[in-house]
């Protein structure tokens, strides 16, 4: 089916996700079948117009497009395992947060049993989906991507990143890592400044400029990273390797656990004595690339 703004979607998994998926696709006056393993989870988006399938295999022959938002692939494979037969002719669009070699995998499954594939990656939390801020990143059946696009385009900006299915969750962790690291060093800093009573909204603000003034420097990074040169432009590992060791012993003096920041100051210990004091922090990625 070509797209459409009523094109008939299923989404299956009604968690907090799901729900804001299918909430998002009732908005922009699809036609949605839903369903979820508990069944009264569906309640409040049948209230909106929404049919409430009864059971997969009811929900999956509902629609030429099933969206799947389930807790892990492992949730995935049991849920549309039992109903594969049903999926011939239609397109599977998975959201569920899995690995690319999982994607891939899904990819070859869905294609055995006669269904286009498109996997995707979430770049928002509930309240965002269907807001212009909230990103769904897709990668898979370019073909089946093209025929829902203007669809898949009600969740939030939808951005194909190519053929192979495994890309979008190759980028969606990527990201996630990057969001990861920025909260795991948040925390720590919060536990610190917090061993001296100091208030976390009194800090946080400092923390927020400090991190977009950081922020700025991620382009050269890259372009380091791409070009292999890593000329330091006056701040290096050496020096790094140095304060880091401030920022641990710090933690161990006011009682913060220093877990969270000790990988860092290994690789920043492995590069200096790899000779490579003189280089700038994007080296670091040559390292993790080759973790012993
Ligand atoms: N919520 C978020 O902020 C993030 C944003 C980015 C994308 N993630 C991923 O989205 C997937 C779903 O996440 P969620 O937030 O909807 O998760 P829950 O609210 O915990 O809902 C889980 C759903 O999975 C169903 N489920 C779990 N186990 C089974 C099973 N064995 N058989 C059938 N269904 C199962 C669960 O059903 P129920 O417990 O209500 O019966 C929910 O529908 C996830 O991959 C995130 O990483 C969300």
């Amino acid at each position: 089916m070509t797209d459409d703004k009523q094109t008939p979607v299923t989404v299956i998994g009604l968690g907090d996700m799901g729900s804001a998926l299918a909430g998002a696709f009732l908005d922009a006056g699809h036609p949605t079948t839903v369903w979820n393993r508990t069944a009264s989870r569906a309640e409040a988006l049948a209230a909106r117009g929404a049919t409430a399938a009864t059971t997969a295999a009811e929900a999956v022959a509902a629609s030429p497009l099933i969206v799947v938002c389930l807790l892990d692939q492992g949730t995935v494979r049991e849920v549309l395992g039992p109903v594969a037969g049903a999926l011939r002719g239609r397109t599977l669009v998975n959201l569920t947060n899995g690995t690319p070699r999982q994607a891939r995998e899904d990819a070859e499954w869905a294609a055995e049993h006669g269904a286009d594939y498109v996997d995707g990656g979430i770049m928002a939390v509930p309240p965002m989906i269907g807001r212009p801020e909230a990103v769904v990143l897709y990668s898979g059946s370019p073909a089946a991507f093209a025929a829902h696009e203007r669809t898949l385009g009600v969740l939030g900006g939808a951005t194909h990143l190519g053929a192979d299915p495994g890309l979008a969750a190759l980028y969606d962790l990527a990201l996630l890592s990057a969001m990861y690291g920025m909260f795991g060093g948040f925390l720590h800093a919060l536990a610190l400044t917090g061993s001296e009573k100091i208030p976390a909204a009194e800090f946080t603000p400092l923390a927020v400029s400090w991190l977009n003034a950081m922020m700025t420097s991620l382009p050269a990074m890259a372009q380091a990273v791409d070009s292999g040169d890593h000329s330091a432009i006056g701040s290096n590992l050496g020096m790094q390797a140095t304060a880091y060791v401030n920022l641990l012993d710090a933690g161990r003096e006011q009682g913060v656990a220093t877990g969270l920041m000790e990988p860092m100051q290994n690789l920043l210990h492995r590069a200096v004595a790899a000779g490579h004091g003189g280089d700038d922090l994007s080296r670091l990625v040559e390292l993790l690339r080759t973790n012993p």
